[in-house]
């Protein structure tokens, strides 16, 4: 087990101390990262102590430390999982080979392409999230939102100890620039579509740290496979701290539905407009914010054939998911098919490689895991006897990257005209009144215990707290 230093400026368990050059390096970026969390991070409440949850080791048993802290002065520390003695690398054309400690000259470049693009979404979110604070639902839901946040700043932290450690004066400008791009700036863009999506209001963010997050999920399992050991031991880390965003995208989604029936069933109706007179957010509403965030996290997978892809996987670079699980590492001469438009109108299969389908095959175990969650929704819709089921829709529809950008389908994935899609959209995806609506339910409440009123209370608090627990001191 490796000795976690938490008394030291920067806490981790990389003994740093041993390395004066990188330690100054990163206690000079250190500032700048304070700096951009007090001008993006979760505005105007710095200053208040929040329940929190700290990384103090990379134990599963007893990995973290509950209590009270003001945000700036989270512990955000460089964790790696514990090296696994003789590990080899598991898939492409040098599975059986030693790990490396070090990123080899011919993939210098492609490492940290894909560790900027890692590292750039997790400040992201932070900006996205950052006046969501002033509306939240309740104390256990604000804590949720600070917990993610200072978490994903952590996970910026590791990004940047591997530009730092491994890629000399490169990987400290590229450090930089991370917290130089912002979401939604016109002119320095964070690098992925949905991280420049704006986020105004808390069903998005239950929605977005649901499948945006489960994206994340899948991503960093690909590269915990990665033949770069430091890069493998990092993501594994953060995936201990990731379970937690997507169980409160979840339950929020699960809970905004709850209350939702609850009022259908004492006002004995399923009126869009009897039930946004009441305050709750109507199901085909929460149908319209799930595809939207379902397929905006779709095509942070990147296309279905991609050479690039192709090139991660066959040097080792970036694996599947759970790789182990998969019969055969090498995928040397294999094919697969995949669905594209046939450019009249309709679709066809197109056999690729499998490695030209990585990314694929990567987005269809998504897509698989994004259901178990779906299914548990509809079974509370399905106990209160309503007859509605919330769907994922085809991975075809409302896609901006890859084979079926710019092919309008139905959300069942049937390409359809333009024309179509442009007067039908608002059934699908949520019109501006529909945005506004659920805006204008975002007030904030703070009394311990209080939820808003389109909310259910969760089943239970945090780190066995009551749920009426004290979990901000505003
Ligand atoms: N938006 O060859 P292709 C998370 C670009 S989320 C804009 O198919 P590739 C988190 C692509 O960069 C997980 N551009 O792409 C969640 C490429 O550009 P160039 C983040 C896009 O390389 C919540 C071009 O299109 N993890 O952790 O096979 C909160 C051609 O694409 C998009 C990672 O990103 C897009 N959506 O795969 C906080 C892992 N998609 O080269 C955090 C590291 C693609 O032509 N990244 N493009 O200029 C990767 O593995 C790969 O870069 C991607 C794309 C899977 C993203």
């Amino acid at each position: 087990m490796s000795t976690i230093d938490l008394q030291a400026l920067i806490p981790n368990n990389v003994n740093l101390g041993d390395n004066r050059q990188l330690q100054r390096a990163l206690e000079h970026w250190q500032p700048a990262f304070l700096k951009w969390w007090d001008e993006m991070g979760p505005s105007d409440f710095n200053a208040k102590q929040v329940y929190l949850r700290t990384a103090v080791g990379v134990d599963a048993q007893g990995w973290a430390s509950y209590g009270y802290t003001a945000m700036p002065d989270y512990r955000w520390g460089i964790f790696l999982a514990d090296k696994e003695e003789g590990r080899r690398i598991g898939f492409g054309d040098f599975m059986g080979q030693d790990v490396w400690q070090d990123v080899p000259g011919e993939f210098r470049s492609t490492f940290r392409r894909l560790i900027v693009t890692q590292g750039d979404t997790e400040p992201a979110s932070v900006e996205q999230q950052r006046l969501l604070g002033h509306t939240a639902p309740s104390l256990y839901d604000l804590r949720n939102l600070f917990q993610v946040n200072v978490e994903e700043g952590r996970h910026l932290w590791a990004m940047v100890y591997l530009l730092h450690a491994y890629f000399g004066r490169d990987g400290r400008e590229e450090a930089e620039e991370l917290l130089e791009r912002h979401s939604g700036d016109p002119d320095k863009p964070r690098i992925l579509g949905t991280f420049n999506e704006p986020m105004d209001n808390w069903l998005s963010f239950y929605m977005f740290t649901y499948f945006t997050d489960r994206d994340g999920k899948f991503q960093l399992k690909s590269l915990a496979e990665s033949a770069f050991d430091p890069l493998a031991r990092t993501t594994r880390f953060m995936l201990t701290e990731e379970a937690h965003h997507m169980f409160v995208g979840e339950t929020g989604v699960g809970r905004v539905i709850r209350r939702t029936l609850e009022v259908m069933k004492e006002l004995d109706t399923d009126d869009v407009a009897a039930l946004r007179r009441a305050g709750v957010v109507d199901l085909p509403t929460i149908q319209k914010f799930l595809n939207f965030w379902f397929t905006s996290s779709l095509d942070l997978f990147g296309s279905e054939a991609s050479s690039n892809a192709a090139n991660y996987f066959a040097n080792g670079i970036k694996g599947r998911p759970d790789e182990a699980r998969f019969a055969d590492h090498v995928e040397a001469d294999t094919e697969m098919t995949i669905q594209v438009p046939d450019g009249r109108g309709g679709m066809k299969n197109e056999t690729i490689s499998t490695r030209n389908g990585m990314n694929e095959i990567t987005r269809q175990e998504y897509v698989k895991d994004c259901n178990v969650g779906v299914t548990r929704w509809n079974m509370a819709t399905k106990r209160a006897g309503v007859p509605f089921e919330l769907k994922l829709p085809s991975t075809r529809f409302r896609r901006n990257v890859g084979g079926w950008a710019g092919t309008a389908t139905t959300p069942e994935g049937q390409p359809i005209g333009q024309a179509e899609f442009d007067a039908r959209k608002d059934e699908w995806l949520p019109s501006e009144a529909d945005r506004a609506y659920v805006k204008s339910l975002m007030q904030r409440v703070v009394e311990p215990g209080k939820m808003a009123a389109w909310i259910a209370p969760p089943d239970r608090g945090i780190n066995a707290n009551p749920v009426e627990y004290e979990y901000v001191k505003l």
